[in-house]
């Protein structure tokens, strides 16, 4: 089923210049973009995409960190994107990341894992609303 999920290349990724090599990845799976852009994000709006883990420990660092600078933003459509983004993105400690996932080739520590990706259809709509106004997307037949 043709779905469409959320990527965030995070502060690090873009200040470390490794948003081409991981476009390129999406670009060579056969991924569509549809909508991509770079953004800082307020804290009202970090708060508002990583609301699920509001009150854990880590919470306070990581808002911190993903406004620390600009993102880029990307509306990734295809069969089954949602699943297959997020096996390319490997696992969320990247000590653990499989090598040939994007964290596990290009991430080190867990505070500083490089990108985000949506994990399930409901996530990536909610997600793609908060980042994406519908003019801003450019579906294969016009939608998401
Ligand atoms: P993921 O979906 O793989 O990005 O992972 P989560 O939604 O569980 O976590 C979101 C972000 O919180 C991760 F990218 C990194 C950060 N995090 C920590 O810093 N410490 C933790 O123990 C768990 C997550």
């Amino acid at each position: 089923m043709k779905e469409t999920t959320l990527v965030l290349l995070k502060p690090d990724a873009v200040q470390r210049k490794l948003s081409g090599e991981i476009i390129l990845r999406f670009d060579q799976k056969d991924l569509q973009i549809i909508g991509l852009k770079m953004l800082r994000l307020s804290k009202d709006q970090a708060e508002k995409h990583y609301a699920e883990h509001c009150g854990k420990p880590f919470f306070p660092r990581l808002v911190e960190f993903i406004t620390s600078g600009p993102l880029i933003a990307i509306a990734v459509q295809g069969d089954n994107a949602v699943q297959i983004v997020r096996r390319m993105m490997g696992s969320t400690d990247p000590a653990v990341a499989h090598p040939g996932t994007i964290r596990g080739d290009y991430a080190l520590t867990m505070e500083r894992n490089v990108i985000h990706a949506s994990d399930s259809l409901e996530s990536a709509a909610r997600e793609l609303r908060l980042f994406f106004l519908e003019h801003e997307l450019f579906g294969i037949d016009g939608g998401i």
